[in-house]
Parts: C-alpha cells; sequence; structure tokens
C-alpha cells in the first residue's frame, strides 16, 4: 500500500466509522420492524401429499394427471425438455424463460403405464408418473435418470405462501454440478446448498457458502446420460446434496439423492438430458443465448478499487505501455463517483474523465465503470428525484420507501422487476456514455444493505412489482440481479443500437446469460480462493453463463509474487481475464512482483491477445449453442469416471486442455487427460489419453494441451488472422471453426469450418466449402509434427 492508498482506507474507514456505524443499527432495526409487521406470522401449518391418483387429462405434449389433493401437469416440448409442474403450476411466468413456453411435442403422449400410474413416451425420454405421484425419467433405453419422490407441501393454516419439499434420487455413480456459482465445486460434494443471493460481506473462501449467484440448476452427470434439472422457483431455499455408492449395503447401489426445500413459489421442474452439449444446447433454448461480448471484452482488463485519480489511471496505462503490456480495458470503481452516488462523477479526482476515456480509446484501451444499484436518498440527488418522480424504488409493505445503506450513505433501491423502472434506469445510462464509459459492472446487486445484524440485503416484507402480478422480497430478491441486467442491456440496446452491450453482474439468477456475464465477487486471496476462482467459472458455465472470470491475484491483501502469477496464468484462459483488488490491498501490476514474474506474466498476457479469434470464436459458439467456452474436462466423455472427479483443469473449447497450477512450489503437475493425442503447447511433447500423466510446469507457464487434429484460429505476428494446426494421428483427421468477427456490431458471422488431414507426409488444412474443399484464405501454421 502506498501512502495516497493509506490517506484514501483511512478516509473511506474514518467516514464508514461512526456515521454509518449508526446509520447501519438504525437500517437493522428498521428491517427487522418491517418485517414483523409486513410478512404474515408463521403459525401452524397443514402437511400435504398428492394422494391417490384420480384421473388424467391429456394435452398437449402430455397432460395433466389428478391426484387426491393435487394435480401434475407434465409437457415434453419439442426441444426435448420436460415440464412438470404440480398444483396447476404452468412453465409461465418465469425469470428463467426467455421466449416463453416452448412449443409441447405433438408425438408425445399420455398413456397409462402399469400399475395405475401413466407415462408420456417421447423421442429422448420417457417420463413415468406413479399412481402416487412420483416421476421418473428415463432414456429411451429403460435406464432411470431420475426419480422425483411424491412431493410435501407445509400449507399456512391462515393461507399464505407454501413451502415445499421434494426429493429426488439419481444414479449411485452420479456426480453433481451447478446451482450457479459455488466456491467449493466444480463437483459439489454431499452437503446443504442454500438458494439466496448473497454477499458474504468479506473476501470468500471455499467453505463459504451461498454466494452472490444461486440458481436451483443442478447438472448431474452419471455413465447412462448427463441431465440438467431447473427448480423453477425464485423462493429462497435449500438443496441437500448426497451422492450415492455402488454396492453400498450388502451389494446394492445407494443412490445419489438431491432434497430441494422451498419456502415458497411453484413446484414445477425443467430436466433435460443428454450428450453435456446437447443438454447445455437445450438450456439455452430454454433461458436464451448467451449475449455476445464485443472483441475488447475479451481482452485483458484492469481494475482497481481506488485508483484515486486521472493520474493514477494514466500512470498505470503507461506501465503497461511501456512495458509491451497488452491492455484492453480499464475499470473505475465506486471511489470515482462523487461521494459514492451512482451516476456521478467526482470532478476534482476525474476533471476530465471523457477526454480520459477519448485518450485510451486512441490506444485500444476501453473505460468500463462500475453501477451500483443504491441511490443516494437525498433531495437534490438527480437519481434519487427522478426515481422518486418515476415511482421506482422499492416501498415497503407499509408504503413507505424501503431505505437501506450502503457507501454513500442511506440509500433506496430501484425495483427492477417492473417495466417502467427498467425503462427509467436503463435511460440513466446516457450519462456513463457521455462519461465516455464503454462497458459496464454490476456490483452490490443482490442487493446488499449494510447492516449491524441481521441480513444484508432488503427486508423480506419489501413491496416488488414483479411484471405486474405483485409480491415481496422473498420472490424478488435471486431475481433482483437478473432485472438490474436486464434494465442496464436493455437500456444500452436502445441508446447505442450498433453495439453490443458489454455488462457483467455479481448477482444474478437463471437466465442472466441472456444480458452478460458475471466475476467471482470478492474472492480472497491465497491459494484456495485461486482454486475457487476455477469453481466458479466452470459451475457457472454448466448453468449457462459462459462468461466469467476471477479477480486475478485475490480481492484482498497482498498475493505472492507466485501467487500472482499463477492466478495470472489461469485466468489468461477464461473468458473473463480481470485484475482486481480491494482498496487497501496490495498493488495487483504485473510489474510490481519482480522482474521474473513481469516476464512470465508477459508471455501469459501476449498468449492471450493471440489467442483472441479463438475466443471470439468460442463466444459466437456460447451464443448458438449454449456450451461454455470453459467446459469440465468429462465435456466430451462424461462417462470416463476419472474425467468426471477431475476438478483441476479444464477445456478451452474443443482445442485447448488446461491445467493451471493450483498450489505452490510445482514445477510439473499430473493432468488427468481425455482420450486422444495431446501435445504440451510449448514443447510440442505427445501425450495420449485417457489417462494421467505428468506435464511440465515451470513457473514460466501453466500447461496448456492442444488437441492432436485442432485447428485453431488465433492472431498472427502482423495482428492478421492465422490458421494453428495440430497434426492429427497418423490416418485420422480433425478440425476447427472460425468465426470471423468484425470486433462489435450484429453481423453475423458465417461459420468457416477448417478440416486438418494428412496428405503424404504432410498436414493439409483446407476449408469446407458448397462443392468441395477450399484452400484457406489464412496462413496456416502445423504443429506438433515432431
Ligand atoms: O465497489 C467496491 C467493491 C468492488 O471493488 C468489488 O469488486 C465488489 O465485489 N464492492 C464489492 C463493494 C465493497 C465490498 C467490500
Amino acid at each position: 500500500m502506498d501512502g495516497r492508498d493509506l490517506v484514501r482506507s483511512v478516509k473511506v474507514v474514518g467516514s464508514a466509522g461512526a456515521a454509518q456505524g449508526l446509520m447501519r443499527v438504525r437500517a437493522a432495526w428498521r428491517r427487522r420492524r418491517a418485517d414483523a409487521a409486513g410478512l404474515p406470522a408463521r403459525g401452524a401449518e397443514r402437511a400435504r401429499v398428492p394422494g391417490a391418483v384420480r384421473g388424467v387429462e391429456p394435452g398437449p405434449g402430455g397432460g395433466v394427471v389428478r391426484f387426491a389433493r393435487s394435480e401434475l401437469r407434465v409437457m415434453v416440448a419439442v426441444n426435448g425438455a420436460v415440464f412438470w409442474g404440480w398444483d396447476g403450476a404452468t412453465a409461465e411466468p418465469s425469470y428463467a424463460l426467455a421466449g416463453g413456453c416452448p412449443e409441447p411435442d405433438p408425438r408425445a403422449v399420455l398413456e397409462p403405464d402399469t400399475d395405475g400410474g401413466w407415462r408420456v413416451v417421447a423421442e429422448r425420454v420417457t417420463v413415468a408418473v406413479s399412481r402416487h405421484g412420483a416421476v421418473e425419467v428415463s432414456t429411451p433405453g429403460g435406464v432411470t435418470l431420475r426419480r422425483e419422490l411424491p412431493p410435501r407441501w407445509w400449507e399456512p393454516v391462515g393461507g399464505g405462501a407454501a413451502r415445499w419439499m421434494q426429493r429426488a434420487e439419481v444414479a449411485a455413480d452420479a456426480r453433481f454440478f451447478g446451482l450457479g456459482g459455488r466456491a467449493s465445486g466444480p463437483r459439489l460434494r454431499d452437503g446443504t446448498y442454500r438458494l439466496w443471493n448473497t454477499d458474504p460481506g468479506r473476501a470468500f473462501a471455499p467453505g463459504d457458502d451461498p454466494l452472490y449467484i444461486t440458481m436451483p440448476v443442478q447438472v448431474v452427470v452419471a455413465d447412462a446420460a448427463t441431465h440438467l434439472a431447473f427448480y423453477d422457483t425464485t423462493w429462497d431455499g435449500t438443496l441437500v446434496l448426497r451422492e450415492g455408492e455402488e454396492g453400498a449395503g450388502s451389494g446394492h447401489d445407494r443412490p445419489g439423492t438431491s432434497e430441494v426445500r422451498a419456502d415458497g413459489g411453484p413446484l414445477r421442474c425443467w430436466l433435460m438430458a443428454g450428450p453435456p452439449a446437447r443438454v447445455l444446447h437445450t438450456w439455452a433454448s430454454l433461458t436464451g443465448a448467451p449475449a455476445l461480448p464485443p472483441a475488447w471484452a475479451l481482452g485483458h482488463h484492469h481494475a482497481r478499487w481506488g485508483f484515486g485519480d486521472e493520474q493514477e489511471v494514466r500512470r498505470i496505462v503507461d506501465g503497461y505501455r511501456v512495458r509491451g503490456l497488452p491492455l484492453d480495458a480499464v475499470h473505475l470503481d465506486i471511489d470515482h463517483y462523487e461521494a459514492h452516488q451512482v451516476f456521478t462523477v467526482d470532478k476534482e479526482r476525474f476533471p476530465k474523465l471523457p477526454t480520459l476515456a477519448e485518450d485510451l480509446r486512441r490506444e485500444g484501451i476501453r473505460l468500463v465503470s462500475i453501477v451500483d444499484p443504491a441511490v443516494k436518498a437525498e433531495r437534490g440527488n438527480a437519481v434519487f428525484d427522478g426515481g422518486r418522480a418515476e415511482n421506482a424504488f422499492v416501498r415497503e409493505a407499509s408504503g413507505r420507501l424501503a431505505r437501506g445503506v450502503v457507501w454513500a450513505g442511506e440509500s433506496v433501491y430501484p425495483d427492477f422487476t417492473h417495466a417502467r423502472v427498467r425503462a427509467w434506469w436503463g435511460g440513466l445510462y446516457a450519462e456513463r456514455l457521455a462519461q465516455g464509459f464503454a462497458g459496464f459492472w454490476h456490483d452490490m446487486n443482490e442487493p446488499v444493505s449494510f447492516t449491524a445484524f441481521g441480513e444484508s440485503t432488503l427486508p423480506r416484507s419489501a413491496r416488488h412489482d414483479l411484471e405486474g402480478r405483485g409480491g415481496d422480497h422473498r420472490e424478488a430478491h435471486n431475481v433482483y440481479g437478473l432485472c438490474m441486467a436486464r434494465a442496464g442491456y436493455e437500456g444500452l440496446r436502445r441508446l447505442v443500437p450498433q453495439e453490443r452491450p458489454f455488462l457483467f453482474s455479481r448477482s444474478g439468477w437463471a437466465g442472466m446469460q441472456r444480458y452478460g456475464g458475471t466475476w467471482s465477487g470478492d474472492v480472497a486471496t491465497g491459494w484456495p480462493g485461486l482454486r475457487a476462482s476455477l469453481s466458479l467459472v466452470l459451475g457457472l458455465g454448466l448453468c449457462g453463463v459462459p462468461y466469467s472470470g476471477p479477480d486475478v491475484g485475490g480481492f484482498d491483501g497482498s498475493p505472492s509474487p507466485e501467487l500472482y502469477l499463477r492466478w495470472l496464468q489461469l485466468a489468461a484462459y477464461l473468458p473473463l481475464f480481470r485484475t482486481h483488488a480491494a482498496l487497501r490491498a496490495g498493488r495487483r501490476e504485473p510489474w510490481e512482483f519482480g522482474d521474473e514474474v513481469l516476464g512470465h506474466a508477459r508471455v501469459a498476457l501476449v498468449e492471450r491477445r493471440r489467442l483472441l479469434p479463438y475466443f471470439m470464436t468460442l463466444a459466437h459458439l456460447a451464443r448458438r449453442t449454449g456450451a461454455p467456452y470453459v467446459r469440465p474436462v468429462w465435456w466430451g466423455a462424461p462417462e470416463d469416471r476419472a474425467l468426471r472427479d477431475c476438478e483441476d483443469a479444464f477445456l478451452l473449447g474443443d482445442a485447448l486442455l488446461v491445467a493451471p497450477v493450483l498450489g505452490p512450489g510445482a514445477d510439473r503437475r499430473a493432468v488427468q487427460l481425455p482420450r486422444g493425442r495431446w501435445y504440451d503447447t510449448v514443447t510440442e511433447q505427445v501425450y495420449d489419453g485417457p489417462g494421467q500423466v505428468l506435464v511440465d510446469a515451470p513457473l514460466s507457464r501453466i500447461p496448456v494441451l492442444a488437441r492432436a487434429g485442432a485447428v485453431l484460429p488465433v492472431r498472427g505476428a502482423d495482428d492478421g488472422l492465422e490458421l494453428e494446426a495440430w497434426a492429427p494421428r497418423r490416418g485420422r483427421s480433425g478440425g476447427g471453426l472460425l468465426m470471423p468477427d468484425k470486433g462489435d456490431g450484429w453481423d453475423e458471422p458465417e461459420v468457416e469450418r477448417y478440416v486438418s488431414r494428412w496428405e503424404g507426409r504432410q498436414v493439409i488444412v483446407e476449408r469446407e466449402a458448397e462443392g468441395g474443399a477450399v484452400a484457406p484464405s489464412y496462413p496456416v501454421r502445423v504443429r506438433g509434427l515432431g
């Protein structure tokens, strides 16, 4: 920490000190009073189960099965996804679904099953409903993927939201993934996972759960197939997972179990099965295609809470330039606001922000602004006054504005679940654009209100519009960040229609990928934090959110030079590649860790820039197919159990396998390889999978392996496109894709398909075209020829 950092942090802590302390105590009491008055008292409850089957009513894609005390709607959609909803629950309204409920599959019909049950037989799945309401989904070959036992409800005798519980069984060999961004994954071990978006309030490590993004989305990988199950309720809940055991008691398998409990909301579920790529494709067709970032957002970003002023930003940018380190974006945190108020600028420290932005833009560097949802509740604050005139802020049940406390002091919160409020908020980004910002970083949108005790968010009784349906924060909390992202995204689409919005958000929910990405949040500096970073990116990708990344170096404290370097080397292969740290944390510029680290960091940064066309192609593929850029190593072979249990490596697209170093002192590491031949991309040494191999991992680099036959687009020496091809095995062929992208805008590039094959003693790369293969129009470099 330098002298100026110290002064700044003392100022912040000092000002946060007494005044904020008092505010937080008041806010905590206010919250408690609001809920005491505004929430229905939890009185006596009546338990209920569906009871016995009474009859059916066939309908499109399935139908309704009636039970003594409930009814179950089952529908198989044309995209192969299965929907079921109890108590009359329909697929809509839903914050997750993109284009509404998909069309039912006309070929799927409800027919009687044995034992008085019913079943729907479709092309890819069979859904059997037992006469007491168990729902079993199996493959066409008859292997059970998931068996949901009859649910249970607890209804308040005096009326109100019913709690419910649904227990499911999966294969004994199954592994669980997903549930949003979890620090302890990617494989979710036995335990209880809460479904309530939460700012942990400090830098988090793998033990911290829940975090900013929770989703009732689980990806289950088993020998028979992979499936994704989504319980579409936004209410607070928990998921208890327990892996099964093969040959457990007297040789019988014990199935894996998932038990979901929710405090309310509809009991409804979507399930899609198949190979991982198809599962994610179906999920994206249901919840929306991931937003396509502009090309610059796939480069390197440097952020900092507490840049101080314009001079310091320029000093850092110069630091990158003079050392030949690629830089594509600089992020300004809340300290560039006037007194921490959103949509303002501290004119003393940033007197000419638009000029700074323009100067940076000339060097190819974009400015990104943090955007916090809370608005300082003070007359004269234009956003507050404007929002009041719009009746935009969340109110308590009493009708008073719901006030919380954030950096700027007592604040109010826009109700992003209201279309009119979203439109108003989206318009405010005009001010940011006029300041020269090109991208947006949504923070504190769980949403956070600092509090002396109790939960640091809005009162549960606070009222929300919920798209006109009306409800309270119990239902709106988990989608607050999602709806804020929608407001920002749609605002930017209106304000700059010719550009792709770049937005990433700390909190969110199923479907958030439609509006942008996310980042790790305040990951703790330390080796466990580094591991958590990868867990988050992998888990979110499997939940349909392909663009994310950690704070390189960790959010707090000071990483050792080795840790910093290993973090940077990993993040160079993650979609969001951003260095960031807290106000009082140590420096994070690559030159602050000595010459050796600087040299190796340069290699990682330059390599990332070289891979940009590949990243851009992966971004397009994510949008078209739902496949995340960063995939677990089991992606192509979920039946390989050793891969399923491998958590310390990942596939970047089809071509690369990245094996980061996640602990100190390594100079080699073990890598679990999928089937096929792999080349170390630096030494070109050959490894054959499947199986475990030891590879070199000197401080200078992390192992990155290329798949034999792969063709990937990269940036050549003269900045033009080049194709890098890795020799296929003799007698085999390979290939790869390129989506030529203009960097921004809405042109739909055509997919270019390349094939690699041996011809005599040469490896040839050709482009597939109508009427036969043609020579590529880019230079080709073949590697791995030994
Ligand atoms: O805006 C300040 C920080 C930000 O740097 C960080 O990335 C966010 O996750 N923000 C949280 C609020 C303060 C956290 C202590």
